[in-house]
């Protein structure tokens, strides 16, 4: 029978070395995390970068890759020197912050990391090609991977390719700056099905490929190089039964009474992140100030607890911004708190699972403000948690997820003054509308869940093909 091979740049574990030995331990982010449940439902393999084996011994290396073995993982090593050029240069130092339109971090001063991003994809592809049989379908995910689908269909013209991306597609005039635009979207253009999470960043897509490429616009996507590849929006949702059913059980709902006892009696306000510039925790920051400053009597009455999970700390920008949102925080503590109490608690670690729904149930609002965001899960795991519809979601306009989750308070993250007054409204707002509201949110986050956005992908890469690629004559 046909199987399917996810490709992506982690696979949902990652190798810990302790003491010589390996441990596999559940890998965090958004992606691994989308995807865990259909890799456990099906005929899957999944080939990606577990982490680095390098400190391993003989033995322990074989006990590793015999555990990723069991777990249908195809493993893709990774030199330091490709961590450091594949990953942190070119996807996490130009690609990321360009398509987040933060175009003051995007570093273009080195043409090796653009090589090592070619091979390390080449790689990727090759671990693919070996693995398939005739007729599997492939499913290639991220910025990470995007030349994948073509050295994927140079190798193998016999199986059929979908591509998802899981940020933002940024307009064309952003996109066109990059030196290597024709080569990105040539490699992406080799699929059969490639999917977004809005139908903004299709368009943006469809937008740079006829006017750096020519390629012909058809009625379900783009014609180029005598290939025709369909284009669809697919927005990403969460396992909401997970969240939903956590919430409800007797250790979280124990949980959540000693979390509302330790505020005695203040209101909770929440951030969750990764620790990642395009997240606007500094700038959410600056509007817990505002509104603090502009509403003395609420000083003693509210905590901002920001939850912010270190993530890619090799990358200069990010060591930079833990250090911008730890200033900020003592300002405003210095400012507005008193010796037993301050107003912002940030936490700089990994939240076990069961503890991160506890405090979304916890929370009174939720502030879920990036700059630029692909969907934004942690709007939705919110939602997914609040069986009571209790709570408020504060959403930034420029999260993917602003599109679905329409009755939040949405928000422009660049206008400080804006935020503070939803901060205002969201406290203010009588209990019969944030329960509507809540309730509307809720059953889109449960009716569009993850399983739902895999299938529909799925579904309509198996009615793409086997595709007649003209490679497939070469
Ligand atoms: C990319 C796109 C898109 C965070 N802190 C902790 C923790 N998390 C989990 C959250 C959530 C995930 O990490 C973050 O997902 P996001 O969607 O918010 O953001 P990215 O990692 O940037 O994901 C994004 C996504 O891909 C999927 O397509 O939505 O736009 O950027 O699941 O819960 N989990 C635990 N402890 C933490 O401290 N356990």
């Amino acid at each position: 029978m046909a199987k399917l091979l996810l490709v992506s740049n982690r696979v949902p574990w990652t190798v810990a070395c302790a003491g010589g030995k390996g441990v596999l331990k559940p890998s965090s982010g958004g992606l691994a995390t989308a995807l865990a449940g259909t890799h456990a439902r099906g005929e899957t393999l999944w080939v990606g970068w577990p982490g680095d084996l390098g400190g391993l011994d003989a033995e322990a290396r074989q006990a590793i890759l015999d555990e990723l073995q069991a777990q249908r993982v195809i493993p893709v090593e990774l030199s330091a020197e490709e961590v450091e050029r594949y990953y942190e240069g070119f996807s996490n130092g130009v690609l990321w912050p360009l398509f987040h339109y933060l175009l003051d971090k995007v570093r273009l001063d080195t043409d090796q990391d653009w090589d090592a991003y070619a091979s390390v994809n080449q790689r990727f592809a090759e671990a693919a090609a070996e693995r398939a049989e005739p007729g599997d379908s492939v499913w290639i995910h991220d910025y990470q991977l995007m030349l994948v689908p073509r050295y994927l269909r140079e190798l193998r013209p016999d199986l059929r390719i979908g591509f998802f991306l899981h940020i933002p597609f940024p307009a064309y005039e952003v996109f066109r700056i990059l030196p290597w635009r024709e080569l990105l979207l040539q490699g992406v253009l080799a699929s059969d099905l490639v999917g977004f999470h809005t139908p903004g960043y299709q368009a943006h897509f469809v937008n740079a490929s006829r006017r750096i490429l020519g390629a012909e616009s058809r009625e379900d996507g783009l014609d180029y190089d005598g290939h025709h590849v369909a284009l669809g929006d697919y927005a990403i949702g969460i396992d909401a039964e997970a969240f939903s059913t956590t919430a409800a059980s007797p250790s979280v709902m124990a949980r959540v009474q000693e979390i509302r006892q330790d505020l005695g009696g203040r209101t909770l306000i929440l951030g969750v992140d990764r620790l990642d510039y395009t997240k606007g925790i500094p700038q959410r920051l600056l509007a817990v100030e505002r509104y603090l400053e502009l509403h003395p009597e609420m000083r003693d009455s509210v905590l901002f607890l920001q939850a912010s999970v270190p993530s890619r700390e090799r990358v200069e920008a990010y060591a930079q911004y833990r250090k911008q949102v730890d200033e900020v925080t003592g300002r405003i503590n210095g400012l507005y708190g008193s010796p037993s109490r301050v107003p912002v608690h940030v936490l700089h670690r990994n939240i076990p699972f069961e503890e991160l729904v506890a405090l979304y149930r916890a929370a009174d609002v939720m502030l879920v403000t990036p700059l630029r965001d692909g969907m934004n899960l942690v709007a939705k795991e919110f939602c997914a948690t609040r069986g009571d519809d209790s709570g408020i979601l504060i959403l930034s306009e420029f999260a993917g997820a602003s599109a679905d989750l329409r009755e939040a308070i949405l928000v422009n993250p660049y206008d400080t003054g804006a935020m503070a007054e939803a901060l205002d409204t969201a406290l203010r707002m009588p209990p019969g509308q944030a329960r509507a509201r809540m309730r509307a949110l809720r059953k889109r986050v449960i009716t569009h869940d993850v399983h739902r956005w895999a299938e529909a992908f799925l579904r309509d890469l198996h009615a793409q093909g086997p595709s007649p690629h003209p490679m497939a004559a070469h």
